[in-house]
């Protein structure tokens, strides 16, 4: 089937999730032969610009400031910093660079005219720019895409009805409004999700629908497997299953079959084998990097020696779409006022885990010398 179809039920998508293993996974490779160059791969490397510290409730996320985990936190990086991270990547085989800032929504201050400037200096490298920011209002994303950013990364996470269950800070309205501005301002849109937190197969599939039902439907879309971090409210999740992830892959692949499918968190926890697996059954992508944005990746010389070992290469940048044009002259009107939502309503494990952060640091004031 060449068309795309928006008209995907919640059935329909559970019904393929569910099929036996190698009819999915046949039947995603068949699709994705249809559409994409089965033997190319696109790299994203990913850098966080602006680390930890973050006032959202996110029960999967380490940046989160309430709960107690163990990473560095950093304000936002200078160019130059920027800079010598984009030409390493690009050097080691990426096209787009992904900067991610630990902040619930963009603002209009110094910070953000800092990031369009980190923006137009990678755009500068004729590397694919991607920006993960929060959420977004409409001016503020013309003047990412005026900047020369090509991808804008914001994820659904999983189902709304499940979103609620991890998320108290921020509705899934908002994530839908700000995918909207995004596609306003012209740029792609890189939106996907998590799984592993907790989720039924039905959320995984809800999420797919949602996604799904995009018109134009996303670019590309992120399949992440949770990263279990000591200290989130969900650390002690069981790491999903290489099949639950092959499975997630083939689907995506099926319901959006021209967007490009990728493999993000989790791959430290999967075999060569699994990985080349899902790429069997349609992920064209992977994040790059020592690090993802706070947690370990595997080394790029592996994945490198993988794609050789296999006979795919990488993909250049701006193969799939054009480099957007810069608009430096574009007067303003002024900000537009943005009311984002805040449901705050109680999670339990997420207010467990914030208590016990408030105890930990507590003692570690008191053994500190006075
Ligand atoms: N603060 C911005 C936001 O939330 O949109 C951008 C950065 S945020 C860290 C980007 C995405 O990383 C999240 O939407 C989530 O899908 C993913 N993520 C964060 N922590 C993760 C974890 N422990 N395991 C897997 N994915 C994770
Ligand atoms: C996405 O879907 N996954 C990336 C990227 N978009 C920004 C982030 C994964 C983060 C994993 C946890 C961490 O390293 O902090
Ligand atoms: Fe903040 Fe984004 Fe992490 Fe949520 S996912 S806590 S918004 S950095």
């Amino acid at each position: 089937m060449n068309q795309i179809n928006y008209n995907w039920t919640i059935d329909s998508i559970m019904e393929i999730y569910n099929k036996p293993l190698l009819d999915l996974v046949f039947q995603a490779a068949s699709i994705h032969r249809e559409h994409h160059d089965p033997n190319k791969i696109q790299v994203s490397t990913l850098l966080s610009v602006k680390t930890g510290g973050c006032s959202e409730d996110c029960a999967y996320c380490p940046q989160a400031a309430r709960y107690f985990t163990d990473i560095e936190t950093n304000d936002l990086l200078s160019v130059d910093q920027v800079k010598a991270a984009a030409e390493r990547a690009k050097k080691l085989g990426s096209s787009r660079l992904c900067m991610g800032a630990a902040w619930r929504s963009v603002k209009d201050n110094a910070d953000f005219d800092h990031v369009l400037d980190l923006v137009k200096t990678v755009y500068d490298l004729d590397m694919e720019v991607c920006c993960t920011l929060g959420m977004v209002s409409e001016q503020q994303a013309q003047k990412l895409a005026d900047a020369g950013l090509y991808a804008y990364n914001h994820n659904l996470d999983s189902s709304e009805e499940f979103y609620k269950e991890i998320i108290s800070t921020r509705g899934y309205e908002d994530r839908l409004k700000t995918l909207e501005n995004v596609r306003k301002a012209n740029m792609t849109i890189c939106s996907g999700g998590i799984i592993g937190m907790g989720e039924s197969v039905e959320d995984r599939c809800q999420m797919l629908l949602t996604l799904a039902q995009l018109d134009p439907q996303p670019e590309s879309v992120p399949i992440n497997a949770l990263v279990a971090v000591e200290g989130t409210p969900l650390e002690e999740q069981e790491s999903v299953e290489i099949w639950e992830m092959i499975r997630m892959v083939a689907t995506t692949r099926i319901v959006m079959p021209k967007t490009t499918v990728r493999l993000s968190a989790g791959r430290t926890n999967m075999t060569k084998e699994g990985q080349v697996f899902c790429f069997m059954a349609g992920a064209s992508s992977i994040f790059a990097g020592d690090k993802l944005l706070t947690t370990p990746n595997p080394d790029i010389f592996e994945d490198l020696a993988l794609f050789e070992k296999i006979g795919i290469t990488v993909q250049q940048p701006y193969e799939k779409h054009a480099k957007p044009t810069q608009d430096q002259n574009r007067i303003y009107d002024e900000a537009d006022q943005v009311k984002w939502s805040r449901p705050d309503h109680v999670i339990e494990a997420n207010e467990k885990y914030k208590a016990l952060a408030k105890e930990k640091r507590a003692e570690l004031n008191h053994s500190k010398p006075s």
